[in-house]
């Protein structure tokens, strides 16, 4: 019989063979003709089938309330400076998303595998946050800088409100809110922030929507997908800095003195 030649690389998303590139075996001119979004092309590449438009729509809603959070976060504020210190574009981006983590806008992950694990654990919001205090860990998805209990985060409502009016379950989210209930009688400002609302919403479109079995669902959140999308989305409002800074021809930037506590 025929011998093929090992192989050096396995892929899956994507081809780009014939007469036109096929997006999880989705013909370019489909996505164009069918009026895709891109909530579909990620629903294409990064979980290799096409999700119902109500998911897709999500997707594209994170992205879009994701995409810039102002000059003065840790993410445009690297890329303000690598773009005033005459770097090109992509340094510039580099720079900004080297500081998505486990503090800013990295936090998806984590909020998706601790509240799965909690919820499915049956923990009440009192036991699971108390025992992550005791082992010194912070409830990833819970506590912002500027938002309080009095200044709720509209991006979180506006998430909260789609998923209420589409999705067919939000038990996960509903737990986060219990969570940051209990939270919030702690400290006013351990609300329930982007990263959270996003990773506890993402469990209920994976496990509401039916398109996704309970092995893949702990593989995606094993894996973690779900950082992806701030990045994705965060990498939009970087570019929009970078050019900003450059339209503006802003000088190399230094930080003041006065600004400094310098101490031995
Ligand atoms: N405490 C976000 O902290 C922040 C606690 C907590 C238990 C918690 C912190 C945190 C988890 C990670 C997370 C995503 C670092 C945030 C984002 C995107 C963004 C950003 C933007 C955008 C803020 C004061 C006291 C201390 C702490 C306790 C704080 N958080 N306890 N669980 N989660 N959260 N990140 O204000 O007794 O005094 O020692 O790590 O979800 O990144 O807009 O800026 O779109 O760009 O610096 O929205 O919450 O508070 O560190 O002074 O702590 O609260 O232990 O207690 P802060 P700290 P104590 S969304």
């Amino acid at each position: 019989g025929k011998v093929r030649a090992p192989t050096h690389i396995i892929s899956t998303i994507s081809d780009d063979r014939g007469e036109e590139p096929c997006y999880a075996g989705v013909p370019m001119s489909s996505i164009v003709e069918q009026g895709y979004g891109v909530g579909d092309v990620i629903s294409l590449l990064w979980f290799k089938r096409s999700l119902p438009r109500y998911c897709t729509h999500f997707i594209e809603i994170c992205i879009m309330l994701c995409a810039d959070h102002g000059p003065c976060v840790s993410g445009a504020h690297n890329t303000i400076v690598t773009a005033r210190a005459g770097k090109d574009l992509v340094s510039s981006l580099v720079s900004g998303l080297l500081t998505i983590g486990p503090r800013f806008g990295g936090a998806i992950d984590d909020a998706a595998r601790y509240f799965k694990d909690a919820y499915d654990r049956g923990l009440t919001p009192y036991e699971f946050v108390e025992s992550m205090k005791k082992k010194g860990i912070r409830v990833p998805g819970i506590g912002h800088r500027i938002k309080r209990g009095d200044n709720r985060d509209k991006r979180v409502e506006l998430l909260q409100q789609f998923a209420r009016t589409h999705f067919p379950s939000v038990k996960y989210m509903e737990y986060a809110v219990q969570v940051e209930t209990y939270t919030l009688s702690k400290a006013n400002n351990l609300v329930l922030n982007v990263d959270g609302a996003i990773g506890s919403l993402f469990l209920d479109l994976l496990a509401g929507s039916g398109m996704f079995t309970k092995q893949e669902i702990d593989e995606i959140v094993e894996i973690g997908y779900l950082n992806g999308l701030f990045v994705l989305a965060r990498s939009i409002g970087l570019i929009g800095h970078t050019f900003d800074q450059k339209r503006l021809k802003q000088p190399l930037y230094r930080h003041p003195w006065e600004d400094v506590l310098y101490t031995k």
